[in-house]
């Protein structure tokens, strides 16, 4: 008996240590993925409830990867990105370890319900995943709140001091593929943070506002005072737009139009007629329409014409 519990214990001190070197060694195998069930991992890009990611890929070739996501502005306001304000956080993904790269979102303004995409270029190659591998990483959008500015909406700048700078993280999970060459022009954003002109038909201006004056903006019925009536029309960028077609009309017949009502604006975006009182006091709502071939906008405001002996 004794014998038998003395080869026991010699038993297990000749082989604790194999036995623990190979715990160790199984150990290191789960670790590094060699055995061990497949994660479940799915495709998939979520941010918190608001922007939406519905395309999303990661691909490599010899020299980058580059991670692309795109989606709509369901915040419910309009936003603005800044170029490279974004980050990329993942492991084993171009550098070794856990690595921060910086990425562009664009277009610099996204109205409420428009398109953005962003895209993150990782030059180091150091850990390249194999085309397939399931990659998860975490996005960190930096962009303004516009309308933190009350007085965004009738000024439509989302750079002045008053916008605020947020942040939105999401997780994106999707496999490498095979980088293959995409552009954002066409896909009906003005990407200008990507590199879009106005050459490009997805920047093709097209009258956003148009603003209708009188100058005087009242005359007296004296059958031969004039108002210089005149619109100014800016592009979706707030700059003036040049050679829009805007078209004067007024109500009613106690002012007339100089002809021909429809004028082209000038390189500032700039168009004129000329109003004529007649002998007949009262209010007058003028009205002009200018447009070019992608979109028009009407405007209004009222002149009045005063009775001469008031
Ligand atoms: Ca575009």
């Amino acid at each position: 008996m004794r014998l038998k519990a003395q080869s026991a214990t010699e038993f297990l001190l000749t082989y604790s240590w194999a036995i623990i070197i190979m715990l160790v060694f199984v150990a290191a195998l789960y670790y590094l993925g060699v055995v061990g069930v497949a994660q479940p991992l799915q495709r998939s890009c979520t941010f918190p409830a608001g922007l939406g990611c519905s395309s999303f890929k990661l691909m490599k070739n010899a020299t980058a990867i580059t991670v692309v996501i795109s989606g709509n502005n369901g915040l419910g306001y309009d936003i603005g990105f800044d170029s490279n304000a974004s980050n990329l956080a993942a492991e084993n993904l171009g550098g070794i370890g856990m690595q921060n790269y910086t990425g562009t979102c664009s277009p610099s303004l996204v109205r409420g319900g428009d398109k953005y995409t962003c895209i993150f270029n990782i030059s180091e190659m150091e850990r390249v995943p194999a085309i397939g591998a399931m990659e998860s990483m975490d996005l960190t959008l930096a962009y303004r709140n516009c309308e933190t500015d009350p007085g965004y909406l009738v000024s439509g700048n989302c750079r002045t001091a008053l916008v605020q700078n947020r942040t939105i993280t999401g997780r994106l999970v999707t496999q490498m593929e095979q980088y293959v060459y995409f552009n954002t022009s066409g896909n009906g954003a003005c990407d200008d943070n990507l590199g879009e002109t106005a050459a490009d038909p997805d920047c093709a201006p097209y009258v956003e506002t148009v603003a209708l004056n009188a100058d005087p903006s009242f005359l007296y019925a004296n059958a031969s005072n004039s108002s210089n009536i005149y619109a100014w029309v800016y592009d979706q960028n707030a700059t003036g737009l040049g050679g829009a077609s805007c078209t004067f009309g007024a109500n009613g017949s106690i002012l007339t139009i100089s002809p021909p009502a429809t004028r082209t604006t000038n390189a500032s975006g700039y168009a004129n007629v000329t109003g004529f009182a007649g002998t007949t006091p009262g209010t007058v709502l003028l009205n002009v329409t200018c447009g070019n071939a992608t979109k028009s906008v009407t405007a209004w405001r009222y002149l009045r014409i005063l009775n001469l002996t008031g």
